[in-house]
């Protein structure tokens, strides 16, 4: 889009002092700056420290990136586009729409790229977040957007011997095109939602596939179709057509949300033989069947949809390898059971650092506590997964607990922006000088939360990244879409600290 650093457009990207600055500019910074722009608030700045919008969109380019939630439901709900070419869409489609997005909403003077923020310090007596790019650029702001999302940063695994390998290795969010994998002998390490769409896509072009899979997962069949030309016509003559669908499909995955996240129901183990049909269906060797069959209740893990990946495992250069991984030489991997697979490229499906968890750079509130600090003190924490307390003016996208399990997450973020831009309205209508979430009003909410994971199948045993170092779920909501939208649509000031602006003074505002 931009080239790094360049400075875009007109004036709101290129001053220093902001009401509002958004970081990030993915799905939901994109969101967070067209719903500043409708409520009247237009001074605002969105930082992407990239060369481009887009977020996890612009990282993933792996061959068979595309996404497993519908596109009519993993689009704005105000933004519909009845030209998608699959039910499914791949990441260039997707890519393309936020981009299509950021020109319709008009949104360009506004972004500035290559802007990683490194620090933002709250000033309390001028109510103002501090905040310091990599570049050393200080910017300042009344209120800040977080929108850095949380599966940003690759995971790379800490297996001895890695850095030694003499083949090329890269990971699945960092795909090296230039790297040329015809007939070429092949690692993938790692079997979740990325892996599953890359080995199919690579699988007929590569001489050996060795796949490790350290847990098997559940896996179900992905309705994935071209969309026909007629369909589109259709959507595009008649927009309530295609919100139709759009609300059955959202309705359907709700639905499947008691089957999937309500621990060993009837529902869920209806569930889990579907999955069992499916696998035997497509797999016809025992041993493989075995090596694939999950071991753990379904639902614990992201549960996975590809039509295509258990028949790729089947194919006659592939093997699926279960033996754990011991060390990497440079000649390639291997195994607790001794033995070395020759590879001359290692793919790393190993997934992302969830950075719920720690603030993704230095921040810092009231009498300089800071964010990290607090969140591993006491665990993630967020009012409604925006607001944490004693970091006044601070939202959070994709705050803790706010990802879904069962829908697109785009329902998620658009209730979060909408829920900002209320409370940047009331902080400036009011001439507040800060908004401060009260502690009783977070600490009730996530207690709330953590009540309702003890019935989840998210904490029934599985490792995945939804839990923490001390097992707890701070990623994800334990309830419906639905519910969470219900709970954020209005912006309610009694459940925070109000301080106004007096000279001279401090003083709390009632609410
Ligand atoms: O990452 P993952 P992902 N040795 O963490 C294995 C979203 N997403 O990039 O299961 C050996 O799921 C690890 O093994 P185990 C989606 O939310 C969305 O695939 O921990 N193996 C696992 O198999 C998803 O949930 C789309 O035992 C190691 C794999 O690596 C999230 O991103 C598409 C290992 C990591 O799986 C992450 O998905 C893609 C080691 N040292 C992704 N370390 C959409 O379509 C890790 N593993 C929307």
């Amino acid at each position: 889009m931009r080239k790094r650093g360049s400075q875009i457009g007109s004036s709101p990207a290129q001053k220093a002092d902001y009401r509002v600055i958004v970081i990030g500019a993915g799905f939901s910074g994109i969101n967070a700056g067209i719903r500043l722009k409708q409520a009247g608030i237009t001074d605002f700045v969105i930082l992407e420290r990239a060369d481009d919008v887009g977020g996890t969109w612009r990282d993933n380019t792996y061959p068979g990136c595309a996404c497993d939630v519908p596109s009519v439901v993993y689009s704005y709900s105000f933004e519909q586009r009845p030209d998608w070419s699959r039910s499914f869409a791949g990441n260039h489609e997707i890519h393309q729409y936020i981009r299509r997005c950021v020109e319709k909403y008009d949104l360009m003077p506004w972004l500035r790229f290559g802007a990683s923020v490194q620090q933002a310090v709250f000033d309390d007596r001028a109510g103002l977040w501090r905040l310091t790019l990599e570049d050393g650029r200080q910017l300042t702001a009344r209120a800040v957007v977080s929108a850095v999302g949380g599966l940003v940063n690759p995971a790379y695994p800490a297996i001895p011997g890695l850095e030694t390998f003499k083949g090329q290795q890269f990971h699945t969010a960092r795909w090296q095109h230039d790297v040329d994998l015809r007939g070429k002998r092949v690692a993938v390490i790692g079997t979740g939602a990325s892996a599953i769409q890359v080995i199919p896509a690579i699988q007929p072009t590569v001489s050996r596939l060795k796949v490790f899979q350290r847990t098997p997962a559940w896996v179900l069949p992905k309705p994935d179709f071209a969309v026909a030309a007629r369909t589109r016509r259709l959507f595009a003559r008649l927009p309530v057509l295609q919100r139709a669908v759009r609300n059955g499909i959202f309705a359907a995955s709700e639905a499947i949300f008691g089957p999937l996240v309500i621990v060993d129901s009837p529902a869920s183990r209806l569930l889990e033989r579907g999955a069992h049909a499916y696998l035997k269906r497509q797999i016809q060797s025992p041993a493989l069947r075995r090596k694939l069959t999950p071991d753990f209740h379904i639902g614990c893990k992201r549960v996975l949809l590809s039509s295509d990946y258990y028949p790729a495992l089947a194919q006659e250069n592939v093997d699926v390898i279960t033996d754990a991984i011991v060390q990497v030489t440079p000649r390639g991997v291997v195994t607790a059971d001794g033995t070395t697979h020759e590879v001359d490229v290692i793919v790393l499906a190993t997934g992302f650092r969830l950075d719920i968890g720690n603030a993704p750079f230095e921040v810092r509130g009231l009498e300089g506590v800071s964010l990290s600090d607090v969140w591993a003190r006491r665990g993630s924490k967020a009012y409604l997964g925006m607001a944490v307390s004693g970091f006044p003016n601070w939202f959070l996208m994709l705050g803790p607990n706010t990802g879904p399990g069962h829908t697109s997450v785009l329902v998620y973020t658009e209730a979060q922006a909408s829920y900002i831009a209320q409370a940047l309205k009331t902080l400036f209508e009011r001439n507040l000088r800060y908004l401060n979430v009260r502690q009783r009003e977070q600490d009730a909410w996530h207690d709330a939360l953590q009540a309702r994971m003890r019935h989840t199948s998210w904490t029934s045993g599985c490792r995945s990244w939804y839990l923490d170092a001390n097992g707890e779920n701070h990623a994800l909501f334990p309830g419906l879409a639905s519910e969470y939208v219900l709970r954020a649509k209005t912006f309610r000031p009694e459940k925070y600290d109000l301080t106004v602006f007096v000279p001279g003074v401090e003083e709390s505002a009632p609410a």
